[in-house]
């Protein structure tokens, strides 16, 4: 299996707000890095430089608007003396406006973002793009007619919808690359998503869709982040009523109870026939993990890879949380390594 990696991640190291301090960001560049030497050193395949795409290719998923908001806003926030990271700190929830896109950045901060979780530095932009182009490339790769590639994208995506990022997540890597195979003559696509957390901005993208099925499994959103969405009624809009599958799991879910989920989520997923599959590969379902809730441990990861391989369809694994740096690697390969044995 062939891996898709950008070195630019490395320009966007942020920080968050925890336990009433800014600090640096869970998601941090060691992660990606941790994850390309396993990959190294694991025989799993070559690695592949990522391509550049033109911004239209984001706008398909995205507001032009929220994708010019991405790219100027470090620009707008220094050009006001700040050095440090710019931090949304105020959103138009319930009845407040939110149909006029402020003028001032610190309004457009909160118009375009879900929560504090998602800092811009002066090379944030780069870095977001270069891992919505690693995922392009790496679903171009797929369309060649190869069987499966992994994205080794960071900052991660399926938070970010398609006019506000959130939870580290800017541009939304893995429906860019869903809609780019439909672009190019899929029919039919399927994005799985595992991460620990609910692929809010996944399902948001493609909730009315009947061409993108959405599966998710995930911690409860009545205890986990981000509490807002991944109920099991959520099942779609207008057409695509059908077309949005969420598989809520309770604190604590181990691997016997997540294998169940699983194996109904790929059954129907089967059913729908899809072209491709596009992964959210999260593995912060992991027992150790710092934020999260499960308890998979690493073998697990090998039989969820190999749990996927049944689905049977052109498989491309885009990579999204986990957050115990140590094990990353050895979790996110194996489930690569699963899935390659299997087939
Ligand atoms: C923990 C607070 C939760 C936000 C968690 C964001 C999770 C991000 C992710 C992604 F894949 F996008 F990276 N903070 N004390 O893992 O879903
Ligand atoms: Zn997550």
């Amino acid at each position: 299996m062939l891996t898709f990696y950008n070195p630019d991640h490395q320009l966007h190291h942020a920080s968050e707000l925890k336990d009433g301090k800014v600090s640096p960001c869970f998601e941090m560049p060691h992660r990606a890095d941790t994850i390309l030497e396993r990959v190294r050193h694991s025989g799993l395949g070559e690695i592949a430089r990522a391509t550049h795409y033109d911004s239209a290719r984001y706008a398909r998923v995205h507001s032009e608007r929220y994708v010019r908001f991405l790219e100027q806003a470090w620009q707008e926030w220094s050009a006001l003396g700040h050095q440090h990271d710019a931090l949304p700190l105020v959103w138009p929830v319930r009845d407040l406006r939110s149909d006029i896109e402020p003028e001032h950045i610190d309004g457009k901060l909160g118009f375009y973002a879900m929560d504090a979780g998602v800092a811009i530095t002066s090379g944030t932009w780069q870095a977001v793009r270069g891992s919505a182009d690693t995922a392009l490339s790496a679903m171009d790769h797929l369309l060649q007619g190869h069987d499966s590639a992994f994205a080794l994208c960071r900052p991660p995506g399926h938070h970010a919808a398609a006019e506000y990022m959130g939870g580290y997540c800017y541009l939304n890597n893995a429906a860019i690359a869903a809609q780019s195979c439909l672009d190019q003559g899929g029919k039919r696509v399927v994005v799985l998503d595992v991460d620990f957390h609910h692929g809010n901005g996944t399902q948001s993208i493609f909730y009315q869709r009947p061409d993108v099925l959405f599966v998710s499994l995930h911690g409860d959103p009545r205890r986990s982040y981000p509490y807002f969405s991944g109920h099991r009624d959520e099942t779609g809009s207008g057409a695509g009523v059908g077309f949005n599958l969420n598989y809520p799991l309770p604190h604590g879910t181990d691997w016997a109870a997540y294998a169940i989920a699983l194996q109904d989520a790929c059954q129907r997923i089967r059913a729908y026939q899809p072209d491709a599959v596009v992964i959210s590969l999260g593995v912060d379902t992991f027992e150790h993990d710092p934020i999260s809730h499960f308890r998979l441990a690493s073998p697990d990861y090998l039989r969820m890879g190999a749990s996927i391989a049944t689905i049977g369809a052109p498989t491309l694994f885009v990579m999204e949380g986990g957050y115990m740096v140590e094990e990353i690697g050895i979790n996110a390969v194996n489930v690569l390594q699963g899935f390659a044995d299997a087939r």
